[in-house]
């Protein structure tokens, strides 16, 4: 078997390993981070209940730190409470990123972990199956629930040789998306195996598995080997190891090979992080902005880097660079070790531990600024500023650009090799452990809103195409986050006034007057984040249907889990037929649910189009029911 194989049978409880088909497994672990955990919270208490039925549980508060109201303190107050009365840890505000802090701190080697973020993948890094997931999977999950996905197809890639200096890890997932693109990977596990595997430290795995989220992949996973165990030990959890690999003779259902001593340095230009080109290409681009941070790359050893190219020089005057570690065991770590003040020397921005610019939270740059950043998503307007072109690159190519003010390759600077250290320092102290708390009053502040729930499928579904998109809408796309408003994730009818609005801005005006319809879009939809909001405010809005030529998976899984219907067409070219505003209808719709086989009549254009419903037995009962909580609610009567 390869590994991907081990892992699944030893947590399948439900199917066969088939890829395509349902399977169901037993999570271990699970994870949740601030800007979706209020409303994974919100869902995991209308389960009703008790305790956490996993082996760990932790709420990391990490994504809305600005406090520019009462709104993100309380959500983070109702978290911390809702969290250690029901049995969760909590990671505190300062704590770090969650998927930094949960491979330091909690991540176990053979374990299943769920996580309410696109970037749980990380877990990947020390051999964990660890898949993103929407708010509503996770909170079922918390209550023993199996996770239900398509078994997915185990794609090899083979590892030779060793990277150049000045070629990170980066650089290694960037080729995979150059290869595979940010659809290349739906559907399937990336496998990393021969001898370049040996080469590359927990860390820099960790950056491989994490970015594997933007090939749209169920999850990416590393063996664990001697060098996992070296980490564990290093942050004194030498019993939570345990070695993992393929066999011999496994085999898999494609490869792609990667020679490492071939790579250069790339980057990704704007606006997708398949958009690859070699920094070669980019050299001499005057860069305004660069950000180091984010769950991608903000290691120690990633820090490290950093400091020893900038050590003793000086930020170009046209740039501003900020630095946020992934947590605050790398800061303490570069504090002790001087790196810290040579980053400030140099004129670095220092700011918190936390996701930060990653999610347009401060730091939008200036009007058609050129952002280089260390981080895995580069979206359209993500960055808070729309003219802006962010580009995707490894701390190394950033720190040097710092230094000349345009875009420079690392390769041919010398930069000292950075050891692993043999002890992480080890401070949980903004780590809440539920035992420690007894009888803890939960704290609802009052922007979290009930959320909208789905309601029983109607069998006639009438209603206009109220907009039409192209390819690779992302959900910052369908759900915009900034500073402006990440605040408001508990508050669905607040939010659902900017669903689509970097699309259309007059979106969530037109659904309301229409009572609801359908979105229209072309392949891979809703790729990026496992934001449930995605779904909940075209939920709110009355979205009947989305019908697109290709899902992403996490989105599709929100939208079915919410009761909205995913279709593609049957015959993609009858995306071209449908355009905004034509009156579409569907009947038979209960019917057409059961057999996955859907007719959409196109009034407007006298046109019938055969739609296709690709998903497991369990979503069809889903759908019927209006959605996850309600179909939970009925088996259990
Ligand atoms: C992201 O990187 O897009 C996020 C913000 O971490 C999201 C979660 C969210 O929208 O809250 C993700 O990756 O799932
Ligand atoms: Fe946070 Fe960015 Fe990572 Fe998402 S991708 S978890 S916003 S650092």
């Amino acid at each position: 078997m390869n590994l991907t194989q081990k892992l699944i049978s030893a947590h399948i409880v439900k199917g066969e390993m088939i890829p395509g088909t349902e399977i169901a497994i037993k999570i271990d672990q699970t994870l949740t981070q601030d800007s979706t955990g209020t409303m994974a919270y919100l869902q995991f208490e209308a389960t009703g209940v008790d305790q956490v039925k996993t082996e760990r549980s932790v709420a990391y508060i990490d994504h809305n730190m600005l406090q520019a109201s009462q709104l993100n303190a309380d959500d983070h107050a109702y978290i911390q409470s809702v969290a250690l009365s029901h049995g969760i840890y909590v990671s505190k505000p300062g704590n770090g990123i969650c998927h930094q802090v949960h491979l330091e701190r909690f991540g176990k080697p053979g374990k299943t972990l769920l996580g309410s973020d696109s970037h749980t993948p990380t877990g990947g890094g020390i051999g964990m199956l660890a898949i993103g997931a929407g708010g509503l999977d996770v909170a079922l999950a918390m209550g023993g629930e199996p996770f239900y996905l398509i078994m997915p197809k185990v794609v090899k890639i083979e590892l030779t040789g060793k990277l150049r200096a000045g070629v990170s890890a980066k650089d290694i997932i960037l080729k995979v998306l150059s290869v595979l693109g940010t659809a290349g990977g739906v559907g399937k596990v990336m496998e990393y195996t021969g001898p370049g595997v040996k080469t590359l430290s927990v860390p820099e795995r960790a950056t491989i598995t994490n970015m594997g989220a933007e090939l749209g992949a169920t999850t990416s996973v590393f063996p664990s080997d001697e060098l996992t165990k070296k980490f564990l030990e290093a942050q004194g959890r030498a019993a939570d190891y345990a070695p993992l690999s393929a066999d011999q003779d496994a085999s898999y259902d494609e490869t792609v090979e990667i020679d490492l001593n071939e790579l250069e340095p790339l980057a990704a230009c704007p606006h997708s992080p398949g958009n690859v080109k070699k920094i070669s290409e980019l050299e001499g681009k005057k860069v305004d902005q660069i950000c180091i941070g984010s769950c991608t790359n903000s290691s120690y050893l990633d820090l490290m880097q950093v400091a020893a190219v900038l050590k003793g020089k000086t930020v170009s005057p046209n740039v501003s660079l900020t630095v946020s570690p992934g947590s605050r065991q790398v800061l303490t770590m570069l504090a002790e070790n001087g790196a810290l003040a040579d980053i400030i020397s140099f004129g670095a921005r220092v700011l918190e531990c936390a996701c930060g610019p990653c999610i347009g939270n401060g730091q939008s740059p200036k009007q058609d600024a050129v952002s280089l950043r260390t981080f895995n998503r580069n979206f359209y307007n993500r960055s808070g500023t729309p003219s802006a072109n962010v580009y995707l690159v490894s701390p190394v190519t950033a720190a040097v650009s710092a230094i000349t003010g345009v875009i420079t390759s690392p390769v041919g600077i010398t930069i000292p090799e950075i050891k692993m250290p043999a002890k992480f320092l080890i401070n949980d102290n903004l780590i809440l452990k539920p035992g420690d708390f007894k009888a803890v009053e939960i704290v609802r502040g009052n922007n979290i809103k009930p959320f909208p729930k789905g309601s029983k499928l109607q069998n006639e579904l009438i209603g206009k195409a109220l907009i039409k998109l192209g390819d690779d809408i992302t959900t910052d796309h369908i759900m915009p986050s900034n500073a402006a408003l990440l605040a408001y994730r508990s508050n669905i009818p607040y939010l659902s006034d900017y669903c689509l609005s970097n699309c259309d801005s007059t979106f969530p005006k037109r659904a309301k007057e229409n009572n609801g319809g359908f979105i229209v879009a072309g392949c891979n939809y809703g790729q990026g984040s496992s934001r449930e909001h995605a779904a909940l405010a075209p939920l709110y809005l009355k979205i009947k249907a989305v019908i697109a030529q290709s899902f992403a998976r996490i989105h599709k899984d929100n939208l079915m889990n919410n009761g909205i219907i995913p279709l593609v067409f049957e015959n993609p070219k009858d995306y071209d037929v449908i355009e905004k505003d034509d009156d579409l209808e569907m009947d038979n719709v209960i019917e057409s649910v059961k057999t996955k086989s859907f007719v959409l009549k196109d009034k407007t254009k006298n046109v019938s189009i055969k739609l296709r419903l690709e998903c497991g037995e369990r979503q069809i009962g889903m759908l019927l029911a209006g959605g996850s909580l309600n179909a939970v609610a009925e088996s259990k009567k």
